[in-house]
């Protein structure tokens, strides 16, 4: 076995930071292809997602993870716990930081949990003058990391120079996933989610939060996908008036689809569901 490896690393590197800093675009840019969903809503990601990065002679495993927050819902805590859960046994800790915004209590929770061996990314350089981005790197030197990438999951600035630091610290193992293969969510799984990114760029307030998706069904090409609200009254909203909001997420979804497929998307109540593990678990959270 060991000598399959003189060539290879191969590793996992976990990413973490407050909610909407950009972890999951960051994720993307990385790997090259959309692997986790994005949006502007804070608590998008909700379960450890992986992206995977294969070159010649190294695999990286990259783990997306929910943004941690002070959380207001036995949901809120598990997101937590997943998103602290991911850091623990990973070869590397990305936390990744709003170039736009000041360091908060959200920030700091996260840079003064981590390991000194993290990188700190700072996201969204598109978005600040050269000057505020030095005084922003000015003061999160204070936490001593390994190393500070600036970047932009945007427009790719520094994306490629980050991608070579990860890959070069990956330490000598085995390929884990086929080369070709760029995330290991089910296929299921990322329909319910690109079913839950399309409501989430339609909906606002508190309903992003209270919005979980389900594939429930496949049976040849007919796909059932669930959408759970916690109150009657949400269900109208996510509906929209004549249903348009659910024909627009089908329109899109469903050129993710493989032709001729149909996706029925049918809207229902799961009463207080953020509240309640039984709920929590049916949806993977
Ligand atoms: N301008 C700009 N916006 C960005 C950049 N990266 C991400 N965004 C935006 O920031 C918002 C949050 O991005 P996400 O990747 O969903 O953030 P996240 O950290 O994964 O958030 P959670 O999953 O909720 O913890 C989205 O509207 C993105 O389009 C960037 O480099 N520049
Ligand atoms: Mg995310």
């Amino acid at each position: 076995m060991s000598q399959e490896w003189e060539d290879f690393s191969s590793g996992f590197a976990a990413v973490l930071g407050r909610p909407n800093v950009g972890k999951s675009a960051l994720v993307n840019a990385l790997v090259g292809t959309k692997v986790t969903i994005v949006s502007d809503k804070p608590n998008t990601t909700r379960t450890q997602v992986r992206g995977i990065i294969t070159e010649d002679r190294c695999q990286v495993v990259l783990v997306d993870t929910p943004g941690i927050h002070r959380p207001r819902s036995p949901m809120g805590a598990r997101l937590n716990e997943t998103a602290t859960e991911a850091a623990s046994d990973v070869d590397l800790v990305l936390v990744v930081v709003d170039a736009a915004s000041a360091t908060g209590p959200g920030d700091k929770r996260v840079l003064d949990s981590t390991p000194a061996e993290s990188f700190v990314v700072v996201n969204k350089i598109d978005r600040v003058s050269p000057a505020a981005l030095l005084k922003r790197l000015e003061e999160l030197a204070a936490w001593n990391k390994a190393a500070y990438f600036p970047v932009s999951a945007r427009t790719g600035e520094g994306v490629a120079e980050l991608r070579r630091e990860i890959m070069a610290l990956m330490p000598p193992g085995p390929a884990y996933y086929p080369a070709a293969m760029r995330a290991d969510t089910t296929e299921t799984e990322w329909i319910a989610e690109l079913v839950r990114e399309e409501l989430l760029a339609i909906v606002r307030d508190e309903l992003p939060h209270s919005i979980a998706t389900a594939v429930t069904e496949v049976e040849e090409r007919y796909v059932r996908c669930e959408i759970f609200v916690e109150r009657d009254s949400q269900k109208a909203i996510v509906l929209g008036r004549h249903g348009e909001n659910l024909k627009r997420v089908g329109t899109i979804v469903r050129q993710s689809l493989p032709k001729g497929y149909y996706l029925d998307l049918v809207v229902k109540v799961a009463k207080d569901w953020q509240s309640q593990a039984r709920y929590l678990d049916q949806f993977g959270i």
